[in-house]
């Protein structure tokens, strides 16, 4: 876009795009018009109003307006903030580490797996700890999959375990050994106070004490998972937000060929 979404004239405004000051679109370019919310614990008057917009203020929001308070109840508002952020970011300075790949289809993958490893591949799943959530390792493994790509299950040349929520690190990893996994897949979703950090290094920290973890292929995932954070974790990969079984699948059976053509 350039110019503003309904310019007809030529307006008295910036329109020219710099990666290296990339700054928010409202409006027109450049102009740095963002909006956010956020609760506070105090009641619903004036005065909160003007403790949000000072808290918007110290956040770099130049001219806060609330656009919208809302009570929760006696003690808890509700607030959205519009305003100009004075900052940018330099676009061409940004690097992400991200799990680099061709992502296969269904058919492609279990043709790879028969000509390359040459036996069915084991996949055991669960959100770990005490997680509830199971819709995203349900998103990934499920016959039906999720957003038109459909789940491990769905795949002939997998074996799939979907032990669902609120499993023990230890009770997913005898689990793992009972069934001869060759892949773990942990979902982690509540990030509250790191718990999912505490869990996941737990769950390495476990399979390290039992010798285990060279064993298995070990990847987790969830909307606040990075490929980098899971790296630093000690696991083999991590896949956030938009990704589906097709990518998890192509990142294990591409490193279980390696390790099987290293074995031979
Ligand atoms: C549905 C839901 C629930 C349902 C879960 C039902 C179920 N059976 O799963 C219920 C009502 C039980 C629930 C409970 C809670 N929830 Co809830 N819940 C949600 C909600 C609305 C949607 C989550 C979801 O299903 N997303 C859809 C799936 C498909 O997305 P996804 O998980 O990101 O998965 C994708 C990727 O991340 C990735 N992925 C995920 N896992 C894995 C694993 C691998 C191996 C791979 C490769 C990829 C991968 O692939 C998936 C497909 O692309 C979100 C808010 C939201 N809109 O996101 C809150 C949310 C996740 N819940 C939240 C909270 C806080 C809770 C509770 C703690 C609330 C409470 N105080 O009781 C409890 C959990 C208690 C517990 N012990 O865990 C917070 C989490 C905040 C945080 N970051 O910590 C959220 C974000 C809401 C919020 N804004 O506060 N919740």
């Amino acid at each position: 876009m350039s110019g503003g979404l309904y310019n007809t004239h030529k307006g008295d405004f910036d329109t020219k795009k710099d990666l290296t000051k990339l700054r928010a679109y409202g409006d027109t370019m450049n102009d740095g018009k963002i909006q956010m919310s956020f609760t506070l614990p105090i009641k619903n008057d004036d005065k909160g109003m003007a403790c949000a917009t000072q808290l918007a203020k110290s956040m770099g929001l130049e001219e806060p307006n609330v656009a919208y308070r809302k009570s929760l109840d006696d003690e808890f508002t509700f607030y959205v903030v519009y305003g100009t952020c004075a900052y940018s970011v330099d676009y061409t300075k940004i690097t992400v580490a991200a799990v680099e790949q061709d992502t296969m289809s269904i058919p492609q993958t279990n043709e790879f797996i028969r000509k390359n490893i040459g036996r069915k591949v084991v996949v055991i799943g669960a959100s770990t700890g005490t997680d509830a959530h199971t819709v995203g390792i349900d998103a990934i493994m499920n016959m039906k999959g999720f957003a038109g790509h459909y789940g491990l299950e769905r795949y002939d040349m997998l074996t799939t375990y979907n032990l669902g929520s609120q499993i023990s690190n230890e009770d997913f990893i005898d689990k793992a050994l009972e069934v001869n996994a060759d892949v773990l897949l942990v979902s982690q979703t509540v990030t509250q106070k790191d718990i999912h950090i505490q869990n996941l290094t737990n769950l390495i920290e476990l399979l390290e004490a039992r010798g285990l973890r060279e064993r298995f292929i070990v990847i987790c995932g969830g909307a606040r998972i990075t490929h980098e954070l899971a790296k630093e974790l000690g696991f083999d990969a991590g896949f956030g937000a938009n990704t589906y079984a097709d990518d998890v699948a192509t990142f294990f059976v591409n490193m279980l060929a390696e390790r099987v053509k290293g074995a031979v």
